[in-house]
């Protein structure tokens, strides 16, 4: 039997990527930060808790790193902890620097000199890209226009010298931004379905947002987690896109969402609010996936529409 290691596996993807790999016959073991009541809710929802085993670790303490590598000795790492907003990037740029770009070094040292055999998937990041206007493939420029970009490219670049200098098999992910009933509710479209569910039960009325002329390349986390799968299952190790190829505005998902919904017209129930737009945006990412497609075999199955449909039926209840 296969064994997993997930860094972050309380997040969106480690949740959706712990259920995937069950499903596949792996044992699978995965890392949480100690607090003060548990963020365990996604596992509970996907009734993983008894089916995983759980570990203490935090991307900014080598040690714990260090530990929970040795002790599990896994045949496969996904890094896929960070801090992950990019809104709060701006405002807490040193603690996204140490967990988001030195955090995944961590991981690279811990398990060359700990477990250099295991498989290691680095999550990295359309927000690498930054601002231009060309669909982004492998080899696009890296010009990130935020500190969680710059923390990523820091990773990304680190999981390419590891890969070279130490002939270890690291593959790094770059996913556009994939979403979900368990997106975490600060991220766009989770904050409108799950307003969505809320206005429509009285419980609010109105919904304020930053910049709703960006677009994204919005695919689905579920197939995501399968494509890092893939990548760790191929003969050698390289980088690869995931995205859908098209993308979105934030307006056009509001006016999706709340036609689908039954609410109707977006405009009576949103406010721009400066508290919400960035001290830079990314205008329009959109993704080329035709190398995961020629190497892994890999596309995403659900559609910009089936997403919008399964997160407001989710949240509506909200
Ligand atoms: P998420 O829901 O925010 O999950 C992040 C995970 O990282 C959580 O388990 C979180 O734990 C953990 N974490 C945060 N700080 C940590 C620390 N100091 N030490 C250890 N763990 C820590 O993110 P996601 O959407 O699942 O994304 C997974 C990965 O893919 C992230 O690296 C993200 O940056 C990257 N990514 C995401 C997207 C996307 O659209 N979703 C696109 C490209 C790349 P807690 O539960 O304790 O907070
Ligand atoms: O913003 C605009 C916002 O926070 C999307 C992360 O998973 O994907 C994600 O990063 C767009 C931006 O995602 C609000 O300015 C308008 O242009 O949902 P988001 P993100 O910043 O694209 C990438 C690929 C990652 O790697 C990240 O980890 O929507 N926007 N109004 C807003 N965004 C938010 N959050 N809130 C608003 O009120």
């Amino acid at each position: 039997m296969k064994r997993a290691l997930i860094f972050g596996i309380t997040g969106q993807d480690g949740t959706y990527l712990a259920d995937f790999l069950l499903k596949k016959g792996y044992e699978v073991v995965g890392t949480y930060r100690r607090t003060s009541h548990k963020s365990f809710e996604r596992l509970e929802a996907f009734d993983l808790l008894d089916k995983v085993e759980l570990i203490n670790a935090d991307l900014l303490d080598q040690i714990s790193i260090n530990k929970s590598i040795k002790n599990t000795m896994p045949d496969e790492i996904y890094n896929l902890a960070a801090q992950s907003f990019v809104g709060v990037s701006f405002e807490q740029p040193l603690l996204t620097s140490e967990v988001t770009g030195l955090g995944a070094l961590r991981i690279f040292e811990a398990a060359k000199d700990f477990c250099p055999t295991s498989k290691i998937y680095q999550a990295s990041s359309s927000e690498m890209f930054g601002n231009s206007n060309e669909i982004k493939t492998e080899n696009s420029r890296l010009l990130p226009a935020s500190p969680y970009g710059v923390a990523k490219v820091y990773a990304h670049k680190s999981a390419q010298l590891y890969r070279e200098a130490y002939d270890m098999f690291i593959c790094s992910g770059i996913l556009f931004n994939h979403e979900s009933p368990f997106r975490g509710l600060e991220f766009v479209t989770r904050k409108i379905t799950s307003a969505i569910g809320r206005i429509k039960s009285k419980k609010q009325d109105k919904l304020f947002l930053g910049n709703i002329h960006a677009k994204r390349d919005w695919g689905f986390a579920g197939d995501y987690v399968k494509a890092m799968w893939l990548m760790l299952q191929n003969n050698k190790p390289d980088d690869y896109i995931i995205s859908t190829g098209e993308s979105h505005s934030v307006e056009e998902f509001l006016e999706e969402s709340f036609e689908y919904s039954g609410l109707g017209d977006w405009k009576k129930y949103v406010e721009i609010s400066d508290k919400y737009k960035r001290a830079f945006d990314i205008e329009n990412l959109i993704g080329d996936y035709s190398k995961a497609k020629k190497d892994l075999n890999w596309k995403p199955d659900v559609s910009y529409h089936e997403l919008i449909k399964m997160m407001v039926d989710s949240d509506k209840n909200f």
